[in-house]
């Protein structure tokens, strides 16, 4: 028998995973998921609530695939990428952080949130079948003559860093960009609307959500490194196969596309 009650992490990203800050030990509404982030760092455990696309999904694919679940927000606020230690030496390893750090280490079951797909991951982890596509582009600011800035940037630990650091031709960029990344997005897209940061470097699925929001914002030239979200598993997970039939079966029966109109479409409308 295979355990039934999985530990899921996820990450605050708009609109796939908003994340309320519970001040008064009030409960959560019914569209939320109780989701605590147990800070491994400095024991200042906190209580937040998430509501969003892939907090719809995590509710319908636990229906569809019976499984029970305990969720938690990424211990340090990372999606996941790796350091190498003692690159010069014989075995030197690749140590990861972030949400896919918990899996790899064997401390979380399963990843439900916008998490990108790509090859590096996929050595360590499994991934499902792709739930939506999407790409990297950049948010700027309309009418720019007054920057204070000239800098791009991404943020650290993220798909969109590792993108960078494995195109060999554009070592000069990351170069130039690692010093400048974030530790958020929240962070970076403030420092855009006020000027600070000319250029961020970010998931398209989020940056054409924030500049549907604010009409200051704009998302510029074509999108590139084209990839998919997909949900984190451990490498041999029994779960791996179940989740990939139920993501199919999501795509063909509408499942996804209500999920977009609600989260998605219907936001980009709205403003
Ligand atoms: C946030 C870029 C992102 C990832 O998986 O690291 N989708």
């Amino acid at each position: 028998m295979i355990p039934t009650h999985l530990k899921v992490l996820t990450i605050e990203e708009k609109p796939f995973v908003y994340a309320r800050k519970i001040e008064d030990g009030s409960d959560c509404s019914e569209e939320e998921i109780p989701c605590p982030h147990y800070n491994s760092t400095d024991d200042s455990d906190q209580m937040y609530c998430c509501k969003g696309f892939c907090m719809d999904l995590l509710k319908s694919l636990s229906k569809s695939t019976n499984f029970t679940y305990s969720l938690a927000l990424s211990p340090d606020g990372q999606f996941g990428s790796y350091i190498i230690r003692n690159l010069s030496m014989p075995g030197a390893k690749k140590e990861w952080t972030g949400l896919i750090g918990e899996l790899v280490y064997e401390r979380a079951d399963m990843i439900v949130a916008p998490l990108t797909i790509n090859p590096e991951r996929a050595e360590f982890i499994e991934f499902s079948k792709p739930f939506k596509y999407q790409g990297i582009t950049i948010l700027e600011k309309k009418l720019r003559n007054t920057m204070e800035n000239l800098t791009c940037a991404t943020v650290k630990g993220s798909a969109v860093d590792m993108y960078f650091r494995r195109q060999v031709e554009l070592s000069n960029m990351y170069r130039t960009m690692e010093a400048n990344n974030y530790d958020s997005a929240e962070k970076a897209i403030e420092d855009v609307k006020q000027g600070k940061l000319m250029a961020f470097i970010w998931d398209s699925s989020r940056l054409e959500f924030e500049a549907a929001q604010d009409c200051e914002l704009v998302t510029a030239g074509e999108l590139f490194g084209r990839s998919g979200y997909g949900i984190g598993l451990q490498k041999g997970s029994p779960w791996a196969d179940l989740v990939t039939l139920a993501i199919l079966d999501f795509h063909e029966s509408g499942v996804m596309e209500t999920l977009d109109n609600q989260w998605i479409l219907r936001n980009n409308m709205l403003n």
